[in-house]
């Protein structure tokens, strides 16, 4: 594998309307992310992924883009954002941005036309059918309920969206449609941009012709995975994309690969892949049911464990994933990935230590490096989030009760993610001077950035370390290039594992439960170099280090 730039990196998610409002319209906007940019950089992110911010009517919060060109109001202006891609320049950082283009608004210029005139240029930059002998094309399921057919008003075409029928999904087979997109890209790319997270791309290549699955639901439609494990020549246009894009830019690409299969590894990342890297989300998917959120099971600490290292196996030599407890699509990582009830700050800088410590590009995604957790709900009429609302439908509709389905809706929304960011305990959270836009998690005068950027052993801190010790000239390349090694991968509750550079060994062990227990080493440890407890120089100072003993949720980080 060839080293690149950004393998040693770190880098942050920002979710805009939830980072940082200045105009005080309850929005987080682009100033908002310019007048946070020191604060990154003292905490050391080097890489950030925005969330679009492009004109859109948010339909899907953004995600549904009506001009790919602008940036929407709400956010500010072009110049804000040249401002921010410079701000961010002056300081060593990146800008990456959202590429949405499976799909566009139905309110962009190119949609609108294509209703105008189905049968006319613009409709061949979309799906659009009729129905045969009063049949739909295809049963499948969009993402956020119901058939991916729409009808267009007044006629008896049907047009194809994946997702929301605000967000029709572009006909990528159509090769004007590509080259429409590559300028698109390269024209950001000229503007300094770094590169960009590339959303939800495995769907851009469909099963054609449009053919039925068997159903999975008494709605008679199936999960669109099924024509995804079919689906074949999505690296075609991937490679043509990098081709034209991001190599003549040398720009960092990250894909949002669901469904990916492992011998397509190396077609997405390394030396031959079309992204720089990809998502993890093996522990995301885990415990997922077909039959929706409500039928989904919590992860136990082994099976966290297990997806980690199955992922770090297959992707190995191949190339670099991009690691993650959370984003905006998920709960949050704190709340999901310790076990119920178990959260507490130590537990959590046990979860930040375990993954930060895996091989690939750590992703931070806003209020993850101060432990934000769910929401404690019992009504869903707050919830913003067009999925979160059909999950809950979906749960009433199998039998369950509005109780039973609101705990299903701490569970998994989407919105657990997107409250807004925790700055302080002041009104709002100090993140805005307006009314929020999406309400604000209520612990927030427990949990925030102002309380814990003082205090050593706070979750934030805890991050800042994992950074500085990747970070670390004497260490950097084993945290970076060394193998991940599993060890006493049978030991319940029990993560533990090798990263063997060239200059050295370290070792990580998480004890993911509350009972103490002892590990009887391979060998003695030479020194430790993070503790979540903070005691490092205990560790340091005892005689017997071979037997080491951990605490409640207590993770390590030793030199062998
Ligand atoms: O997500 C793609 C995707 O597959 C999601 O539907 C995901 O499975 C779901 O959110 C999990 O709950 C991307 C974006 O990250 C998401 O925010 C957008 O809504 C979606 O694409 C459509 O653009
Ligand atoms: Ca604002």
């Amino acid at each position: 594998m060839k080293k690149q730039w950004w393998h040693e990196k770190v880098a942050y998610q920002i979710y805009p309307k939830s980072f940082k409002d200045t105009n005080g319209d309850g929005i987080g906007d682009l100033r908002g992310i310019i007048s946070k940019l020191d604060y990154l950089k003292d905490l050391g992110i080097d890489i950030i992924w925005i969330s679009p911010c492009y004109k859109s009517p948010f339909a899907d919060q953004g995600y549904d883009i009506s001009d790919y060109y602008n940036i929407d109001p709400v956010f500010g202006n072009m110049s804000d954002m040249e401002e921010l891609i410079a701000e961010a320049k002056k300081r060593d950082m990146y800008i990456l941005m959202d590429l949405v283009v499976n799909h566009c608004s139905d309110e962009h210029e190119w949609f609108q036309k294509a209703l105008a005139d189905p049968d006319g240029e613009h409709g061949k930059y979309f799906y659009i059918e009729e129905c045969k002998d009063g049949k739909l094309p295809c049963n499948w399921r969009a993402y956020f309920g119901g058939s991916v057919w729409e009808q267009i008003p007044g006629t008896d075409k049907y047009y194809f969206h994946a997702f929301h029928k605000k967000q029709p999904d572009l006909n990528w087979e159509n090769p004007v449609v590509r080259e429409k997109i590559y300028e698109m890209m390269n024209w950001w790319l000229d503007k300094g941009l770094a590169g960009f997270r590339i959303d939800a791309i495995i769907n851009i290549k469909k099963v054609l012709p449009f053919k039925d699955y068997p159903a999975d639901r008494e709605d008679g439609l199936c999960d669109i995975g099924y024509m995804l494990a079919e689906a074949e020549g999505v690296h075609e246009f991937l490679q043509e994309m990098a081709e034209k894009t991001f190599r003549p830019h040398q720009a960092f690409s990250v894909g949002e690969v669901f469904n990916a299969k492992e011998d397509e590894l190396g077609a997405f990342i390394g030396d031959k892949g079309c992204f720089s890297s990809m998502f993890d989300f093996s522990q995301t998917i885990c415990g997922h049911s077909l039959k929706g959120w409500y039928d989904s099971d919590d992860i136990t600490p082994d099976e966290y464990k297990n997806c980690c290292f199955t992922s770090q196996r297959q992707a190995g030599k191949v190339g670099f994933l991009s690691n993650i407890i959370e984003n905006h699509d998920e709960s949050r990582g704190v709340s999901r990935y310790i076990p119920r009830g178990d959260q507490s700050e130590i537990s959590k800088k046990l979860l930040a230590t375990a993954y930060f410590m895996l091989k690939g590009l750590p992703f931070i995604y806003q209020g993850q490096e101060i432990g934000m957790e769910n929401l404690k709900l019992d009504s869903i009429d707050c919830i913003n989030d067009i999925n979160t609302l059909d999950e809950y439908q979906v749960a009433l509709d199998a039998g369950l009760s509005p109780e039973e389905a609101i705990k299903t809706v701490n569970r998994f929304s989407r919105d657990n993610a997107r409250t807004p960011f925790q700055w302080s305990a002041e009104e709002n959270a100090g993140f805005t001077t307006g009314k929020p836009w999406l309400f604000v998690n209520p612990n927030y005068t427990e949990i925030n950035v102002n309380e814990q950027l003082g205090r050593k052993e706070s979750v934030l801190n805890h991050y800042k370390k994992l950074i500085m010790l990747r970070k670390n000239k004497e260490y950097k390349d084993t945290i970076v290039y060394g193998e991940v090694v599993p060890v006493m991968a049978d030991v319940q509750n029990l993560m533990a594992y090798y990263r063997m550079g060239e200059k050295q060994t370290l070792l990580v062990l998480a004890n993911f439960q509350k009972e103490e227990r002892t590990v009887t080493l391979e060998m003695p440890y030479k020194r430790v170099l993070l503790d979540n407890y903070g005691q490092e120089q205990w560790y340091d100072n005892i005689t017997d280090k071979k037997n080491i003993l951990l605490k409640e949720y207590q993770a390590v980080i030793l030199e062998m």
